[in-house]
């Protein structure tokens, strides 16, 4: 277990590199090119940070932070206010334990989001994640739309070892819900989790289906906890930021995996999602294997972004 989190860390990082590459440059010229800290300083921090894709709300936050600490400790040294602001960003990025009750509970994950952003390989890796952790589990292919999408959810399902239902495309998305339900229900699962179809729905559209399938849920299996994840393609930057302000105006959005952080250069997103709508990243993706989703650590997530010196470390150990 320690193993696979340091490997999974090693991938964060090397994922993460362009997007560190371009903040951490900055970073080194300026805690290192200001002898002293004023007004100047933090501009230039805000620039690099909102150029980081952190976003207006969190940078700010971020900055206001750091000038009440600077203040309250006297710091004179804009070296110090390296490790204040990393600090800050990990704490504003935590993860409640409560976030991820829906593991401990008998419950439905609906996995909602727009086109091609990773949907369906991030059920099959969570269903894989699951099913290690001792859990029954069982696939709901309620993308009814795309005529191949049954057939790719059931290749996870058969890699993760748990069962699928429905995959007939032109079916009622809500119907198979309907019957992934009473197959959970029969099987005694612990959690049921749905794909769902991706296509660019309008916000009617979007809404109308959701409900139609939240209406059955609660009717049908009302014992079950209820959990909504928005997935975003990290690659997308302020895009997955609009998408998922989007999700949340239709939906009670719990949680979000932001997938595809490898190779991308807007990791910095993460940050802005959390702060600007006050949504957990549950889960990253990094890779298009079953082991490439892992749950959102804030330590290992912030240090992977900023810190050439953790990272140093983590890449020897
Ligand atoms: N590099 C990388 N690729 C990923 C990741 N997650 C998903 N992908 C790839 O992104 C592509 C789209 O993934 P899908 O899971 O089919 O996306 P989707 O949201 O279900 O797509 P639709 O059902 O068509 O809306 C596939 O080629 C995946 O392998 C990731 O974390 N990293
Ligand atoms: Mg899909």
């Amino acid at each position: 277990m320690a193993e696979e989190k340091k490997g999974f860390f090693k991938r964060l990082v090397s994922g993460l590199t362009k997007t560190r590459d371009n903040i951490v440059a900055g970073f080194d010229s300026i805690f290192k090119g200001y002898s002293s800290i004023d007004d100047d300083f933090y501009e230039e921090l805000e620039e690099i940070l909102i150029m980081g894709d952190i976003g207006i709300n969190a940078t700010t936050a971020i900055l206001e932070n750091l000038k009440a600490q600077v203040a309250e400790k006297h710091i004179k040294d804009p070296m110090e206010c390296k490790q204040l602001l990393i600090n800050g960003i990990k704490d504003q990025m935590r993860v409640d334990s409560m976030e991820y009750e829906f593991e401990n509970r008998k419950s439905v994950i609906l996995v909602i989001g727009v086109n091609g952003v990773g949907k369906t390989t991030s059920v099959g890796k969570l269903a894989g994640k699951l099913k290690d952790q001792g859990k029954k589990v069982v696939l709901a292919a309620a993308d009814t739309f795309r005529a191949a999408a049954g057939e790719q959810l059931t290749q996870w399902a058969n890699r993760a070892g748990v069962d699928i239902i429905g995959g007939q495309s032109g079916a009622d998305p809500a119907s198979v819900v309907y019957d992934a339900v009473a197959a959970a229900k029969a099987r005694n699962a612990d959690v049921l989790l749905c794909d769902t179809a991706g296509r660019l729905h309008n916000k009617k559209n979007l809404m109308e289906e959701l409900r139609k399938i939240y209406r059955i849920l609660e009717r049908e299996y009302p014992e079950a906890y209820l959990e909504t994840l928005v997935v975003l393609d990290g690659t997308t930057g302020q895009n997955a930021l609009a998408q998922a302000k989007q999700f949340s105006e239709v939906a009670n959005v719990n949680g979000i995996i932001l997938t595809k952080l490898d190779g991308t250069a807007k990791g910095g997103i993460a940050v802005a999602i959390h702060s600007e709508l006050d949504i957990p990243v549950k889960y990253i993706g990094v890779g298009e294997t079953i082991d490439d989703l892992q749950k959102f650590d804030a330590d290992a997530f912030v240090d992977a972004l900023f810190d050439n010196s953790a990272v140093q470390s983590s890449i020897e150990a």
